[in-house]
């Protein structure tokens, strides 16, 4: 059956708060809907495969949907700066989000004749009130921004408040949401309130443009989907070792010699420009890895920057992680992070450090002669904390903040107290939280979340089902879980099966991140989820579907 004003209009037949009414109940006032409708003239039956909540997603943590209708025209409707807004035209990330979401609101259809709900007031505008003194429109999003905003849909404006554009911008999104079409097309809302924040403040993807280059083009429409998903953090693991992509002003050897095609497969200035652009819009940070001292095999463009393993007396011909006893290699970090810290405005870069396999390290003479001379004895952990130390007071020099895999924190590395560790390893993921955020620190959660494993069926309902804070701590400890990552590591992945792999599954993750706690009701985000996948093909994302069934937009 076609989305029609039943369906949601049933969904939405009596104020609904953020739990799921009893079945008992539902039965009743669908029974007393479908009677209600049939005296409008009606004649399709309610039907119990609606949330309440619609196609909302992520679901937002206040909502009260009433029963009234209003129609959009896409010849009337508006979205505006209001009157009281302390921001105006001229504030461009607001005017673009304004004319992306009018395109996502009427598509196609705002060329078509609006035939029916002659009877249906009409909600002519959403006016939009930035509050704060500082609407931000020039800045770039950070950790700290306040993402809350507020929406009343009443006859015969509808209003979007928040203090800066970050609330505003996942404010469109949630509004787009809430307009349907009914049989004949017309776009159809709801009266409508919401009160909305995210649960976590970092909510992140991973794309891995290392094991396979991923055109400009795939990027912005992640960054594009992630907006659709209240996505907030784009980690770009840009290089690692099959390739080294990112086109260095100060360095142009490393893509000249690292990158599959030093001049097809690289990221210029320009194209990181117009990424942390597209993604600034969008209120979403652009955090680069530069992960080091392992997974730097495509770093070879650098003279001497690479360990040579020995087999026994002489060089074997290969070579291992980022030589980390020579005063060249800090020299040479020194220059390249300087540039990093100017490219990306983010105020965190992430260093990596995960993964670091010591065989080749212990395999050289001269490094055994260094760990000497350092008194590491043996203990090549020692090594690697004298490396990693040495980066972070490097990045700290420029100054930015770093977030780290785990194993800089469980190797003992000495990190600032505002460093992010990233808890990436499956195994043990809880104690692991509890471990970081005992010592102090902030962490973000990417162990569950590994979206390039695979497997047969709904494997996103357990990504929905993790709780980040199920780990032993106190409440001060949880405090410091700021959120997590979605991961999708490049191995098998590149432009021709990104979106289908990322979406909707990391939509689960993003839920998780912004909802509340007791947003687990895993068959209402079924039904929630399934539209919204629907809505991110509308949207040009070919994101795989659930399971079974179609989607509306199929027939028109
Ligand atoms: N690449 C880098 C990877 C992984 C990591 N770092 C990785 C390891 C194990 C799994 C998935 C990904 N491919 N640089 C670890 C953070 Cl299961």
């Amino acid at each position: 059956s076609r989305c029609c004003p039943v369906r949601q209009g049933m969904a939405a037949s009596r104020s609904v708060c953020v739990s799921p009414p009893q079945q008992g109940v539902r039965l009743l006032l669908s029974g007393l809907l479908f009677l209600l409708l049939l005296g409008r003239g009606t004649a399709l039956s309610p039907d119990e495969e609606d949330s309440p909540f619609g196609s909302l997603w992520p679901l937002p943590q206040n909502v009260h949907i009433e029963s009234e209708l209003y129609r959009l025209s896409p010849a009337t409707f508006q979205i505006v700066h209001s009157p009281w807004s302390t921001a105006s035209v001229g504030c461009s990330i607001l005017d673009n989000a304004f004319r992306r979401y009018f395109y996502y609101i009427f598509g196609s259809s705002a060329e078509r004749n609006q035939l029916a709900g002659s009877d249906v007031e009409e909600l002519t505008q959403l006016q939009v009130t930035i509050t704060g003194s500082d609407p931000q429109c020039n800045q770039h999003p950070s950790v700290t921004s306040v993402e809350t905003y507020e929406i009343v849909v009443t006859q015969p404006v509808a209003v979007l408040k928040s203090e800066n554009v970050w609330g505003a911008l996942r404010g469109l999104e949630t509004f787009s949401q809430l307009v349907y079409e009914d049989q004949y097309d017309t776009p159809l809302i709801n009266k409508t309130q919401i009160l909305d924040s995210p649960r976590f403040a970092h909510r992140g993807i991973l794309l891995d443009t290392s094991r396979h280059y991923l055109p400009l083009k795939v990027i912005l429409e992640t960054l594009e989907a992630m907006s659709f998903n209240k996505f907030n953090v784009f980690h770009w693991h840009i290089v690692d070792d099959p390739s080294f992509p990112y086109q260095s002003i100060s360095f142009p050897e490393l893509s000249a010699q690292g990158a599959y095609h030093p001049v097809t497969h690289i990221y210029t200035l320009a194209d990181v420009k117009m990424v942390i652009e597209y993604a600034r819009e969008r209120g979403i940070r652009v955090i680069p890895e530069f992960d080091t001292p392992g997974h730097t095999q495509s770093w070879r463009g650098i003279k001497n920057l690479l360990t040579p393993c020995y087999n026994g007396e002489k060089f074997s011909g290969t070579f291992g992680p980022i030589n980390p006893s020579l005063n060249t290699t800090y020299e040479f970090l020194n220059q390249l992070f300087k540039e990093i810290s100017l490219v990306f405005p983010d105020a965190y870069v992430h260093l990596g450090g995960d993964e670091v396999n010591f065989a080749c390290w212990k395999s050289n003479p001269a490094i055994t002669e260094f760990m000497q001379k350092q008194g590491f004895g043996n203990d090549y952990r020692k090594l690697e904390s004298f490396y990693i130390q040495n980066v972070l007071d490097i990045v700290t020099s420029h100054m930015k903040g770093y977030m780290v895999w785990q194993e800089v924190f469980d190797n003992g590395v000495k990190i600032k107290p505002d460093t992010i560790v990233e808890v990436w390893m499956e195994r043990n993921a809880k104690a692991e939280l509890s471990k970081v955020t005992l010592a102090g620190f902030t962490t973000i959660l990417a162990a569950p979340w590994y979206l390039d494993y695979i497997s047969y069926g709904q494997d996103w309902q357990k990504y929905h089902q993790v709780e980040p804070l199920h780990f032993n701590g106190t409440a001060a400890q949880k405090k410091l879980v700021i959120g997590g990552e979605a991961c999708l590591w490049g191995e098998y992945v590149d432009a021709t099966n990104l979106a289908s792999r990322l979406w909707p599954r990391a939509s689960a993750v993003g839920e998780r991140l912004w909802s509340t706690e007791n947003t687990t009701d895993i068959s209402d985000a079924y039904k929630r989820l399934t539209k919204h996948r629907c809505r991110m093909v509308r949207r040009g994302i070919p994101a795989e579907p659930l399971f079974v069934g179609h989607c509306d937009h199929e027939y028109r």
